[in-house]
């Protein structure tokens, strides 16, 4: 029987390149999310929005922009997904920027860590996130969790979870790839970060990726799904911040998330960077509800 879910929102764009994902939540709950997935069974509470500093927008220090607000973020994000893996529930993130989900999957892998399971992240996004200071063109964190995660960022960030890094980067497969600054690239390699890339979805197709991204699940894993809205095509997902041409369409998105449904094992999920600034009569965050009943099984139930 799937978990019970808490809604925790992090109204906060303090980590990206454009105001406005600070809206995200809200729009969520308009689009009706919980709604949403109580009619497929599930139980949800609404935890509501954390609490953090407003966004100053200033230049970078040192290659980051509002360093200091960014780990107070992420300790809010980081102590209210904790808690709620520790009351057994399954967090579901609503941010904000995607900076968040370095305090997110922090709390994760110190939890998995408590509890001897086995972790793997599903990073969807059109960007690796994976810069650092020296090698960032903005200077916005948003580029920069998984990075963290590997234990390469300022100690502030990388020691979040406990124990450096994070993550090990075999834990990682990151998906719907098609924009890498050239630095960033170099580091992606280097690390050995397994990526499929748009390149490899488009000949290889969604099932075939998402069959070997899921490949080493097993009963003792807990998946955690890092869903940045820019994943998605920009025509029908135009609310965000950081568009980049070429996205999966509507049905392999879909895929994407029925696939995940089916291992059974997902265990906590983030859904960043939604702008409703940008977006177009909240269709975004409608098809992120969509998007999202899909994960937890609405075609499955469909069959059944
Ligand atoms: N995101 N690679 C660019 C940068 O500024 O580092 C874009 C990052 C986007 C981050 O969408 O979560
Ligand atoms: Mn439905
Ligand atoms: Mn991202
Ligand atoms: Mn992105």
């Amino acid at each position: 029987m799937a978990a019970a879910i808490s809604l925790i929102g992090a109204p906060t764009d303090i980590g990206a390149g454009s105001l406005g994902a600070r809206m995200g939540p809200e729009a969520m709950r308009v689009a009706g999310l919980q709604a949403a997935l109580e009619r497929h069974g599930l139980q949800v509470e609404d935890l509501g929005n954390l609490a953090g500093p407003p966004n100053p927008w200033q230049p970078p220090v040192d290659g980051y922009r509002h360093l200091d607000a960014v780990v107070a973020w992420n300790q809010a994000v980081h102590d209210a997904m904790l808690a709620a893996l520790q009351r057994q529930r399954l967090p579901i993130l609503l941010g904000g920027d995607h900076c968040l989900g370095l305090g997110s999957i922090s709390a994760v892998a110190r939890h998995c860590r408590a509890t001897g399971k086995k972790l793997r992240v599903l990073w969807l996004d059109a960007h690796a996130d994976f810069n650092t200071n020296s090698l960032t063109p903005s200077g916005n964190i948003h580029g920069m969790p998984v990075a963290c995660l590997c234990g390469l960022g300022p100690q502030a960030l990388i020691g979040m979870s406990g124990q450096v890094p994070a993550l090990n980067p075999k834990w990682i497969r990151q998906i719907g790839i098609r924009s890498v600054d050239p630095g960033e690239k170099r580091l992606v390699h280097q690390t050995g970060l397994e990526v499929f890339d748009m390149r490899y979805i488009d000949e290889m197709g969604m099932r075939h990726t998402m069959e070997l991204a899921l490949a080493t699940l097993d009963a003792q894993t807990h998946l955690h799904v890092s869903f940045d809205v820019d994943f998605l095509d920009p025509p029908i997902a135009p609310g965000v911040g950081t568009t980049v041409p070429g996205g999966p369409t509507y049905r392999e998105a879909q895929l994407c998330m029925e696939m995940i449904a089916d291992t059974g094992r997902l265990g906590s999920l983030d859904v960043m960077e939604l702008n409703p600034a940008l977006d177009v009569r909240n269709q975004t965050a409608e098809l992120a509800v969509d998007l999202i009943e899909s994960l937890f099984g609405k075609s499955t139930l469909m069959r059944a």
